[in-house]
């Protein structure tokens, strides 16, 4: 089957094995929903537990030792020839934001399973042990606090964060526990010291970089840190008919001008010229009736920059801009940066070797950095870490139900993941 190529020309045969069926099985798991016909899948729900189901059977089927880890990741192996050699990692997450695209996170683990279904069918076994990981909360929609499966397996998780409540007033403990995890069991997924030499990723870019230039994948330099802060802001109620404008203590009106605060702060360059990113994503008002003036507001801050530095200095100054709004409205304001994580490099050695994996492919090479946050970013502390880029349609629209990828395009980079596992040599590894 002639595969057509983007602008670069047209390519010659290539059998499409991989591409239009993780097309399909991320449809298929597209249906494990808390809200069709949106896409909402948060960790720990049963559309969790359905989901991961879905993947053990995948993971099986292509001939993998597969199950669910303590903190509800599934987890499958696709064992070496020697009994003790080291383990490459790779996979994605499969929860999603609200109102998520079908591609963000699943590709990841469906390309990496398309890999060892092509390898188990040829009989072919690699120098390495390859774990494939589908991470249960990389977003940290359901208890604010992100990378929980592969902040555990990094060796970074914090057990204060068991005690974290859902909206619905659940902690992780006890949804974890009603799930069939084990709270305490987190101890056993920490891989520090268990032979891990490579994580490597393959992600949607999310973005409109790859598009733009015209090519299907892409590598990634480094990940961008982030912080998440909560703001809140307490004025005092009043009828909204007879308080005069120069006396209210108006807490959403206060909330405004914060906002556009974060956003005058993230448009400027960064302390180190860096470039910077923020959002207020999430806003409640109280009491929240069109006729009295709002008294208790909470809002969510997510600043993002490639340079820590440049982050921290953006964070202190949008806490002063806080302060200072605060005092001349005469409100109170909270503000508290309940997570941070570090901008994370990727390794030089491991974007090299996914480099010549795309020029064997013969794609033109192209190096990235990632604006969003992936599991990725736990890793480098563990063991080397990679990451590769997939084109996005769509404008590289993600986190939106619009967010698309070809057939095509999931083909090239599977078939540049097999590539690289099938030439990598895990002694030339940390
Ligand atoms: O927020 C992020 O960057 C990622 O999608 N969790
Ligand atoms: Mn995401
Ligand atoms: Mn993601």
């Amino acid at each position: 089957m002639e595969v057509k190529r983007p602008p670069g020309g047209r390519r010659t045969i290539r059998t499409v094995r991989f591409g239009h069926e993780i097309l399909r099985q991320a449809d298929e798991l597209a249906c494990f929903t808390e809200d069709a016909p949106r896409l909402t899948r948060r960790y720990l729900t049963p559309q969790h537990r359905q989901a991961g189901n879905h993947l053990l059977g995948l993971m099986r089927e292509a001939g993998m030792d597969a199950g669910f880890d303590a903190l509800g990741n599934v987890v499958g192996r696709y064992r070496a020839a020697a009994p003790d050699a080291p383990v490459v990692m790779s996979g994605s997450h499969m929860d999603s934001v609200r109102n998520a695209g079908r591609y963000d996170g699943l590709f990841g683990v469906l390309s990496a399973v398309a890999c060892v279904r092509d390898l188990s069918s040829r009989g072919r076994r690699l120098p390495f042990t390859f774990e494939v990981v589908a991470f249960g909360d990389e977003e940290g929609v359901r208890f604010g606090v992100t990378l929980i499966g592969s902040r555990a397996m990094a060796g970074t998780f914090d057990p204060a964060w068991l005690e974290v409540k859902d909206a619905d007033g659940i902690s992780l403990r006890e949804a974890l526990a009603a799930f069939g995890g084990d709270p305490e069991g987190w101890r056993t997924l920490d891989r520090r010291g268990s032979g891990v030499v490579a994580y490597v990723e393959s992600h949607i870019e999310q973005g409109p970089v790859l598009l733009n230039a015209g090519l299907p994948v892409g590598v990634v330099t480094a990940i961008a840190g982030g912080s998440r802060i909560r703001v809140t802001v307490g004025g005092l109620a009043g009828h909204a008919g007879t308080v005069p404008m120069g006396a209210r203590r108006d807490a959403l009106a206060a909330a405004a001008e914060m906002t556009l605060a974060v956003e005058r702060i993230a448009s400027a360059p960064g302390r180190d010229g860096a470039a910077l990113v923020g959002t207020v994503g999430v806003i409640e008002a109280r009491p929240g009736a069109i006729n009295v003036i709002p008294q208790d507001v909470v809002f969510t801050v997510d600043l993002r920059s490639s340079s820590d530095d440049a982050r921290r200095a953006a964070v202190t100054e949008l806490r002063e801009a806080v302060a200072a709004i605060a005092r001349r409205r005469r409100v109170e304001a909270g503000f508290d940066e309940f997570y941070r994580f570090a901008a994370a490099p990727c390794d030089a050695g491991l974007q090299d070797a996914l480099a010549a994996a795309i020029t064997r492919q013969r794609v033109p090479v192209r190096r990235l950095a990632s604006g969003a946050g992936h599991d990725a970013m736990v890793f480098p502390p563990l063991c080397p870490t990679a990451m590769l880029f997939v084109r996005c349609g769509a404008n590289g629209i993600s986190h939106h139900p619009d967010e698309t990828m070809t057939a095509d395009d999931a083909e090239i980079a599977t078939a540049v993941l097999l590539d690289f596992l099938e030439h990598h040599d895990p002694r030339g590894s940390k």
